[in-house]
């Protein structure tokens, strides 16, 4: 294959791809320059993962001289990628290649075992390619991890580049993404995450180069949201979602991978797959989104008769994590699910709270927020995140302990704004007083902030003061003008 100045490396996407082993394929190929391995061949050894990439010159005459074989290393304490095996002729080679590569795969295997817990779905490094700030790259880049623990994905590695332009074909620069690509493979990741939302032609060229899995902050979340989704509603909302971010980016797999064409593009019986596919894909949105217009009036039907009864509703926002329906649990003595990862709840759920002098209230918990929330979401949320237009109040969480709380407050205000609920009457409240230090704890409460603990149950008091307050003051009443129930 190939001609004298290139190899062109077919599709090998038939060809097994296991974290931790090779590719169970050798690239055996002349060089008719007097040069042994070059970059590009060792670039193309740790990208496919070949058993060995093995170089021969060849004379003037046609005849075959010296050999140089490049083959991958196990893991190493001096970090050492490969290794070259050297001979002056082909038929001076004395070594059992099989016995060798076995040998090779074994070693590699126990380091690898070592290394991983085998209650992970998927492996991975997580690239942030930014312009940003260092200090806001390494703050996205901890939620991103949080995201991907969220999905039960152990992470590798994180890396963060920052380059001064995006690459509008592959995000950030080739060389670059390589090297990240060759250091997943070597870790033996089953995927790569970027922080950044890759276009849909980004995705496409990214996934040419490599077998590995690739997907963006965006398509985690979407996945998280997949995972957790509980009603009918919040599930068909969620793939709804899934399909319109993939739509765009469906690629042909089975792609060949080259680095020198950067894939063989044209029309083959890939493309007319990709077209079937991709009527499948639009046919499944319609259908969902029919069966959603029928459930959203249904619940409009529910609002009504909610409306009626007059009954106020207090609902709960915040930052993802930030403690929501640990709140609604200890208020309500509730049991809802809670859990030390992102997006715990997804569903919204109501529960009834009794406060003195305003009786019966609706306690609703909601979605948490989180920055950057990726479009398809929101659309696909408004309608749950209707319920919020019923609230006469709405209670904002804050994770007191977040190192971010600030920005976490402003991600929050923003998506209310967004969802024109900024004009409610609202009731900020910190959650997580009881992992404060004494001195933070009054130093904060001193500037006036209401401090709680759900988990421990500190300040629930004074917090049902504060609702009842908020409720009863003229300003509400006047505004949502619901009788009072005392
Ligand atoms: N120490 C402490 N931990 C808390 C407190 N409130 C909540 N937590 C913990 O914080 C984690 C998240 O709580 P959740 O109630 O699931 O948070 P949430 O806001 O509903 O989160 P999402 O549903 O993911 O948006 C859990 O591990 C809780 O146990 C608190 O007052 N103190
Ligand atoms: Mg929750």
């Amino acid at each position: 294959m190939g001609s004298y100045h290139q190899i062109e490396i077919p599709d090998l996407s038939r060809f097994r791809y296991s974290p931790g082993r090779l590719k169970g394929l050798r690239c055996i190929h002349t060089h008719l320059k007097r040069e042994g391995i070059s970059e590009e061949d060792l670039t193309d050894l740790s990208m496919l993962r070949l058993d060995a990439m093995v170089a021969i010159q060849v004379s003037e005459k046609g005849l075959p001289q010296q050999v140089e074989m490049a083959y991958l290393l196990p893991p190493n304490p001096k970090n050492k990628r490969y290794e070259i095996a050297k001979w002056p002729h082909p038929a001076e080679i004395n070594m059992d290649f099989q016995e060798f590569i076995i040998d090779l795969e074994n070693q590699m295997e126990k380091a690898f075992s070592a290394k991983v817990a085998s209650n992970y779905e998927e492996r991975a490094i997580l690239i942030s390619v930014t312009r940003e700030r260092k200090s806001e790259a390494e703050y996205s880049m901890a939620e991103l991890v949080r995201l991907a623990e969220s999905a039960n994905i152990k992470v590798l590695d994180t890396i963060i580049q920052r380059v001064k332009s995006y690459n509008p074909e592959l995000l950030m620069g080739k060389g670059k993404l390589q090297e990240v690509i060759i250091k997943a493979l070597s870790l033996g990741a089953t995927m790569i995450i970027f922080d950044q939302e890759l276009s849909p032609k980004q995705i496409n060229n990214i996934a040419k180069l490599t077998d590995l899995k690739v997907i963006d902050r965006n398509q985690l979340i979407l996945d998280i949201f997949a995972k957790r989704a509980q009603s009918r509603e919040g599930k068909i909302q969620v793939e709804l979602a899934q399909l319109k971010y993939m739509y765009p980016r469906i690629i042909g797999k089975g792609e060949a991978m080259s680095r020198l064409t950067g894939g063989i593009g044209g029309r083959g019986p890939g493309e007319t797959k990709l077209e079937v596919d991709r009527r499948r894909i639009k046919k499944r949105i319609a259908t969902l989104e029919k069966q959603l217009e029928q459930l959203k009036k249904q619940r409009r039907e529910r609002r009504k008769t909610r409306k009626k009864s007059q009954i106020p509703v207090i609902s709960l926002v915040g930052y993802t994590n930030a403690g929501k329906s640990t709140l609604l649990n200890a208020l309500c003595s509730a049991d809802v699910y809670t859990e030390d990862r992102l997006f715990a709840t997804l569903d919204p759920t109501n529960r009834t709270l009794y406060l003195p002098e305003v009786g019966k209230c609706i306690l609703t918990d909601t979605v948490g927020f989180i920055k950057r929330m990726p479009h398809e979401l929101k659309v696909a949320f408004r309608a749950t995140l209707e319920e919020l237009e019923d609230a006469s109040l709405l209670i904002h969480v804050v994770d007191a302990t977040s190192p971010y709380m600030e920005e976490e407050i402003e991600a929050v205000n923003e998506i209310l704004e967004e969802l024109e609920l900024d004009r409610k009457e609202r009731l900020i409240i910190y959650n997580k007083c009881d992992l404060l230090e004494p001195w933070e704890a009054k130093l904060m409460s001193s500037s006036g902030k209401l401090l709680i603990s759900a988990k421990e149950k500190l300040n629930l008091d004074r917090l049902k003061d504060a609702i009842k307050e908020a409720l009863l003051s003229p300003a509400l009443q006047e505004r949502d003008r619901f009788p009072q129930t005392f």
